[in-house]
């Protein structure tokens, strides 16, 4: 790569890096002759902009690049001052083939537990009967439902774990897709973890060691963690058994830490505690605290043991109400929602079938919660009851579904939107449609009501993102049943005259493209063209597109938090490039505050935030009207 490839990959380093930095550029790509043709000159701007920006340490010319080449940067570099590599604070940083971003203000980590023979009938007969190609598919599911991680566990009697953990790993890591999430090893058998970590790409978990043989082993087995660079679950399990009060929970969290951090120099920030989720509800009175016990000692982990994380499996929770999923789910998000609160930062889940909190039926949610915080004696029995009868009903009680399908259309789609049902989103959407003009209206209207309410429950910590990816797709489900009735709308419209051209974009990192989906609707409808490139795209493509298709605005969408700090790169590498268009800035996690803050200051052109779909025709209208430009 020549410098101006590179500028994008030496920012992203640098910014994050504790470790000096060394550069040296080629001249430029190489040509069809293979030859390199940029001039010192042409190098020496970038050079000059990396040193400006305290980007670089040491740098210097590789291929193409002549004693004049490196004069010129000699004499640039004597100028500059140099570069302070930022302080990394202490985060448990995970990757895949991508990185996770771990941030104080995302809302929780979620596992896939699907991957995980003992935990699935379905996985265990697939790798029973070699069917590797579906067991992959199980693992792509996860991630496609929003598994941040996935949990990978061939602990079963009739299999050999070691062989089985390897040979799934080693096929993983041909899977990109599935691949650029993090994996936990899940075994209780030592040597299988330590096989499975030699296959791991990028920085794993391994789930998990515990002081249940003693610190000897304990302490070996974490150097060796260490010395690959992976994390560690930690199990509260020491080696007079596994720890159900808070006291033990306690005791056993405290000591493993120190011996972690003070004999096996251990990072702090890349312990992952588990301190036991149990099974509630099982009619033995001891276990009726276990679920209470868990959050205090989340709380206790989070204000006791510096950087450390926590986490658990949560469908543990549950077990006494097999074969009752309305029930298990139920249980799944209050303990979720309460756990959450009390700290919790991770957690292997089912992705695909996590409940919203705020949609919990009342009644069961007042048995569920009576049952976790164990504040009625006669909760489980309560709830037994419940189960009892709403299994009688059918299962997912068909009367529940009945009541939300008698209620008025629009009401109908948001329910739908917010639970991320797609069953009937069609005849809903079909069905609203005669109450609206025009098709664009409905989207305008209850659609974006409904992707509202989500992005809130969202922000509130009530939803999560397996759940936010659901809700998407019945959006996008309904757009596209819309899709038509828009275009021919708009063609009994004028479009004998092209009003602009946007190009959209979700950022790098980000996989969401409903609302910036929407968002190109609403434009096309108004004439606008739009070239959409997609997700996850990176800011030199974004870039590199809107130079050589002459676009008029760029608008980036996202809707995790770490877009946010996409965002302001994006800007960054727009101003360094002298782009001289607009910059729209939309998504869940936006704001005006964060786009006048941090987004504006980096680009000199203007920067604007776009609050919903239903604003962005007026916005690009005004930026582009040579009338309204200035005054806007
Ligand atoms: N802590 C840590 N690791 C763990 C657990 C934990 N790994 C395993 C387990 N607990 C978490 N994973 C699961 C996976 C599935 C289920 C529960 C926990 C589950 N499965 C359905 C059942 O058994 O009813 C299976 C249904 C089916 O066959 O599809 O509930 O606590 N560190």
């Amino acid at each position: 790569m020549g410098a101006k490839e590179l500028s994008t990959h030496i920012e992203e380093l640098s910014s994050r890096t504790g470790f000096y930095t060394s550069l040296y550029p080629n001249a430029g790509l190489p040509n069809q002759l293979g030859e390199y043709d940029e001039k010192p000159e042409e190098m020496a701007v970038y050079i000059d902009k990396f040193l400006q920006k305290k980007l670089v340490n040491i740098v210097g010319g590789c291929c193409g690049t002549t004693a004049e080449h490196i004069e010129i940067f000699a004499r640039q570099a004597q100028k500059a001052e140099p570069r302070i590599p930022p302080e990394v604070k202490p985060a448990l940083r995970l990757s895949g083939l991508e990185a996770l971003p771990v941030f104080e203000a995302s809302n929780f980590i979620n596992v896939g537990e699907r991957t995980n023979v003992a935990g699935s009938k379905r996985f265990a007969r697939l790798i029973r009967e070699e069917k590797y190609e579906e067991a992959l598919d199980v693992a792509r599911q996860q991630v496609e439902n929003g598994a941040q991680v996935i949990d990978i566990n061939m602990d079963d009697a009739m299999l050999d774990a070691e062989k089985e953990m390897v040979r799934f790993l080693n096929l993983l890591a041909a899977e990109p897709d599935i691949v650029k999430v993090p994996v936990m090893i899940d075994s209780s058998k030592w040597s299988v973890l330590e096989s499975g970590l030699k296959c791991l790409q990028g920085k794993g978990i391994v789930n998990s060691i515990s002081l249940k043989e003693g610190e000897d082993v304990f302490l070996q087995q974490a150097g060796i963690i260490k010395d690959m660079g992976a994390a560690a679950v930690v199990m509260a399990f020491d080696e007079r058994g596994q720890a159900d009060n808070i006291e033990r929970r306690i005791e056993i969290c405290s000591r493993a830490y120190d011996l972690l951090v003070s004999k096996a120099g251990f990072p702090p920030q890349d312990i992952i505690f588990d301190p036991n989720i149990l099974t509630i509800c099982t009619g033995m009175e001891e276990h009726d605290n276990y679920a209470v016990d868990f959050i205090k000692s989340v709380e206790w982990i989070k204000e006791n043991l510096p950087y450390a994380s926590v986490s658990g499996g949560i469908s543990n929770i549950s077990f006494s109400f097999r074969g009752n999923n309305h029930v298990r789910e139920a249980m799944h998000a209050a303990f979720l929602y309460h756990a959450i609160k009390a700290g919790l930062d991770m957690g292997i889940v089912n992705a695909g079938s996590l409940m919203v909190y705020d949609e919990v039926p009342e009644d069961l949610l007042e048995l569920v919660e009576d049952a976790i915080f164990n504040r009625k004696k006669d909760a489980t029995q309560r709830l037994i009851s419940y189960a009892e009868e709403s299994g009688r009903k059918g299962e997912k009680s068909t009367l529940k579904v009945a009541e939300w399908r008698e209620k008025p259309v629009i009401d109908r789609i948001v329910h739908a939107m917010v639970n991320g049902l797609d069953q009937h989103i069609e005849s809903d959407v079909e069905e609203a449609r005669g109450n609206f003009g025009r098709a664009l209206e409905l989207v305008e209207g209850p659609l974006m009501k409904g992707m509202n309410v989500v992005g809130d429950l969202f922000g509130e910590g009530k939803m999560f993102l397996p759940q936010v990816v659901k809700s998407a797709r019945v959006m996008k489900k309904a757009v596209a049943y819309l899709q038509p009735y828009i275009e021919e709308e708009k063609l009994e419209g004028d479009t004998s005259k092209n009003a602009g051209k946007v190009l959209l974009a979700t950022v790098k990192g980000d996989v969401h493209d409903i609302g910036k989906n929407i968002v190109g609707v609403v434009l096309g409808c108004n004439n606008f063209e739009i070239v959409d490139l997609g997700v996850m795209v990176p800011v030199e493509v974004i870039i590199d597109t809107a130079i050589k298709e002459e676009v008029d605005v760029v608008g980036l969408s996202g809707l995790i938090t770490p877009s946010l700090e996409e965002m302001v790169n994006v800007a960054r590498q727009m101003q360094l490039q002298n782009l001289n268009v607009p910059l729209l800035i939309g998504g869940a996690t936006t704001s005006e505050m964060h786009t006048a803050v941090k987004i504006s200051p980096e680009y000199i052109n203007p920067v604007i935030h776009v609050r919903d779909a239903s604003k962005c025709a007026g916005v690009v209208s005004s930026l582009l009207s040579p009338e309204q430009n200035k005054a806007y």
